[in-house]
């Protein structure tokens, strides 16, 4: 039977996580970048085969990527973009020369994923990540002051904004800016307020049609070079799938991956299918795109995000929140078995909970949180698989 290849990401040798805890979990698989590289050079075969020992030494293998970042200047097609995917396509043949066959990147713009509190305390003692976005409009409209915001939310959101902006103390302030812009771990670029701002201004009057042309553009260079080398590019959804500091968004939805996938039908253009990002969005259905999606989907990340009447959102257990987690192991093995492939499958995020608590930890990635996670997913997985009358 085809079964979850169970992965967890690992951000290198300066990860608090060491590799021998995440082998004891039952992993086998890596996920992991060379975030040292700067974006948009090429990252050379001797990197690339160094950091593949030090997982195998740990008894393990280094399967996925995630990422080998796109530089700002492909996605505006600005300055030296053309160099920047030239180098895309070697680090591409170089992964693939070393055995690496699975490339996870994401197309969006100035962020990566964003979220504005990492340590949001739980009813059991744990925390975890959440979104609330009164304290994001209240960091958009008073904070970075950015003009356009004001037309941009209605009158009832500025008042809002406003409200939830008067009840922060300046530490809060500062704090929200940080969690914002200072990057959160795999982002690999943070920023100052005033950086922030001309980041910003690189997009402006950039239309969601136009980004998405430029994303078209990357994929009709990269896909013929990812095919000849057997790997799969799977893109990463927008995280939250919604339009933050008016920047435009184009992997939101199932309908913005479906016309990527009519755009370049390339056999390497693929999906990361991130459950907690898509599924922050009601209209979203992750399950039905495993079914739609599952013979491009090489990489699953396995998380469940709650969300309420007001557009917050946080990130549940495993098995809980509002991704319908046992329908989605269900389709997920059907999908392995009629492909006869073992998709990766890490679980993403984790609460910080018992000894990680009070201890540095990369937002997200505790240790003890995806390890309940793993141990809960694989659970479900067996029991599924038994349902289905073919385990055991
Ligand atoms: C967050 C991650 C993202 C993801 C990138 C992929 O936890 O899921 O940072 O790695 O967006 O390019």
């Amino acid at each position: 039977m085809y079964k979850m290849r169970e992965s967890f990401r690992w951000y290198g040798p300066s990860d608090p996580v060491s590799l021998a805890f995440i082998r004891q979990a039952g992993i086998t698989d890596i996920v992991t970048a060379l975030h040292h590289i700067p974006n948009g050079e090429v990252w050379p075969v001797e990197e690339i085969r160094e950091r593949q020992r030090l997982v195998a030494d740990a008894g393990m293998i280094w399967s996925v990527v995630e990422s080998v970042p796109v530089h700002e200047h492909i996605k505006t097609q600005t300055g030296d973009w053309r160099r920047y995917v030239e180098n895309y396509k070697q680090s591409i043949r170089n992964l693939a020369s070393c055995g690496i066959f699975c490339i996870t990147y994401n197309f969006m713009p100035v962020l990566d994923w964003t979220r504005t509190d990492l340590e949001y305390l739980l009813p059991d003692g744990s925390r975890c990540l959440r979104f609330e976005r009164a304290a994001l409009m209240a960091f958009d409209l008073f904070i970075l002051e950015r003009p356009e915001a004001f037309t941009e939310y209605s009158a009832d959101d500025v008042l809002l904004a406003r409200k939830r902006f008067d009840t922060m103390s300046s530490e809060e302030k500062q704090k929200l800016t940080r969690t914002i812009i200072a990057g959160l771990p795999g982002s690999e670029e943070s920023f100052t307020l005033d950086q922030f701002r001309a980041e910003l201004k690189r997009y402006e009057g950039m239309t969601a049609g136009t980004l998405r042309s430029h994303l078209i553009d990357f994929l009709r260079e990269i896909c013929p070079v990812a095919d000849e080398a057997g790997v799969r590019m799977v893109i990463h959804p927008d995280d939250p799938p919604v339009p933050l500091f008016g920047l435009p968004r184009i992997l939101s939805t199932a309908a913005d991956f479906r016309a990527l996938v009519q755009a370049v039908p390339n056999r390497s253009n693929g999906l990361c299918l991130c459950t907690g990002s898509f599924g922050i969005r009601e209209d979203n259905d992750p399950v039905a795109m495993l079914r739609e999606f599952g013979d491009r989907t090489d990489f699953v990340h396995l998380r469940s995000t709650r969300r309420d009447a007001e557009g917050n959102y946080y990130e549940d257990n495993h098995l809980e929140g509002d991704v319908d987690m046992p329908a989605m192991m269900a389709v997920l093995l059907d999908v392995m078995q009629r492909r006869k492939f073992r998709i990766f499958c890490r679980p993403d995020h984790g609460h910080q909970m018992c000894d990680d608590l009070g201890r540095h930890t990369n937002p997200g990635y505790s240790f003890y949180g995806r390890m309940r996670g793993i141990a809960e997913l694989r659970g479900l997985q067996a029991g599924v698989a038994a349902s289905m009358g073919s385990i055991r």
